[in-house]
């Protein structure tokens, strides 16, 4: 594989310059290419530059409107509801999370619900902004069918990304962001690509055989993390994204989805709560010792350390030709 130098900046030019030339507008544009760029800068490769394709697809197809309004109201206090009007999900979180920061730090907790929307990025951007503003955060999105069940050999769930967020006074975010397939299915095309073996128990092939080939699992099926574990996790996604915020769950969302591509229709299920109400002015003493712990055992990273350190460096980043040359051909 050969790379480019691209610096940041170039990153969210490539990426805007794309996504208006496919039919967005400025403001849904730039709330995109910001994702692809923060992707880029602190290595989520697999929801950066790379995901360009797909988000043009959609476009072009017009299964996403580039010129979204997304529409945020509050159904009570501490239920926030954003209709996302079909567009991708940076704006309708540009234009939501605020007020769901305000509304958890008057009472406590608050939900934001987000329906209509079309999710292609990782999660952490939505719960690290809350945690920033002294909040823990959990949010989750499903997909379209691509993990069995526990047992089963057919697709059901999606790969189902699951981000938690806590807050530190002198330190960013402790975060986690987290496919609850063994992989995320970016990841494994990613693998295809390279032509890499991916580690025994992602997935199966087409006949339901175990394969490390993931040309094979993409045809085939991904397996959840972490067995039936995972596995219920994987299905608290779906009712948590789908039913509980007003949207579908993976199976109903592919029906209704074109195959461009792109990211399918879908919810987003984003809960903030404040320490301070629930538990006291002093709640950062014991969360930092127990933090401090698991980060002083041998052989222990932090969950985001990686992202962060990488952010600290503001240098251009390499990017694979080949997607270049791909995001070229599309412009
Ligand atoms: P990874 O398995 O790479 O990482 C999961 C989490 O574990 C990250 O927070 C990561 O931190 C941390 N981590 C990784 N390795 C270690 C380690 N050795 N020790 C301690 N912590 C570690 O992520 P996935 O491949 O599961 O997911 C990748 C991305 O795909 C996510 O951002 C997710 O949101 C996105 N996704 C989006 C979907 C969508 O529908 N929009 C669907 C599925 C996935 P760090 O980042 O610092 O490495
Ligand atoms: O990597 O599984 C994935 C994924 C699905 C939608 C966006 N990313």
């Amino acid at each position: 594989m050969t790379t480019t130098s691209v610096s940041l900046e170039d990153i969210f030019s490539l990426a805007r310059q794309t996504l208006l030339t496919a039919g967005a507008n400025e403001e849904n544009a730039n709330a995109v290419a910001d994702t692809v760029m923060r992707a880029e800068r602190d290595g989520s490769h697999s929801h950066g530059l790379f995901r360009m394709p797909g988000y043009v697809s959609s476009l072009r197809s017009g299964k996403v409107n580039g010129c979204a309004d997304p529409q945020l109201h509050s159904r009570t206090p501490v239920a926030l509801h954003c209709d996302g009007d079909l567009g991708y999900a940076p704006l309708a979180h540009q234009r939501s999370l605020d007020a769901l920061a305000e509304a958890a730090h008057k009472s406590g907790i608050a939900v934001l619900s987000i329906t209509r929307t079309h999710h292609f990025a990782a999660l952490w951007p939505e719960t690290e902004a809350l945690a920033e503003k002294g909040l823990t955060a959990i949010t989750c999105v499903s997909y379209m069918p691509s993990v069995a069940p526990f047992g089963a050999h057919k697709p059901l769930y999606g790969t189902n990304p699951l981000s938690f967020a806590w807050p530190r006074p002198d330190a960013p975010p402790l975060v986690f962001d987290m496919a609850t397939a063994a992989m995320a299915m970016g990841d494994i095309q990613i693998a295809a690509r390279d032509g890499r073996a991916v580690p025994p128990g992602t997935g199966l092939d087409t006949a339901g055989k175990p394969t490390t080939d993931p040309a094979e699992i993409i045809k085939g099926v991904l397996l959840p993390f972490g067995g039936y574990k995972g596995s219920h996790i994987a299905m608290m996604i779906e009712l948590l994204a789908g039913p509980l915020v007003g949207e579908t769950v993976s199976f109903a969302s592919k029906t209704r989805d074109n195959g461009d591509g792109g990211p399918p229709q879908g919810g987003q299920f984003i809960l903030a709560m404040n320490p301070t109400i629930l538990s006291g002015d002093d709640w950062a003493e014991q969360s930092e010792a127990f933090i401090e712990r698991i980060g002083q055992l041998d052989g222990v990273r932090l969950p985001a350390e990686r992202r962060h350190k990488n952010r600290h460096d503001q240098g251009a980043r390499q990017i694979d030709d080949a997607l270049l040359e791909k995001i070229a051909k599309i412009i």
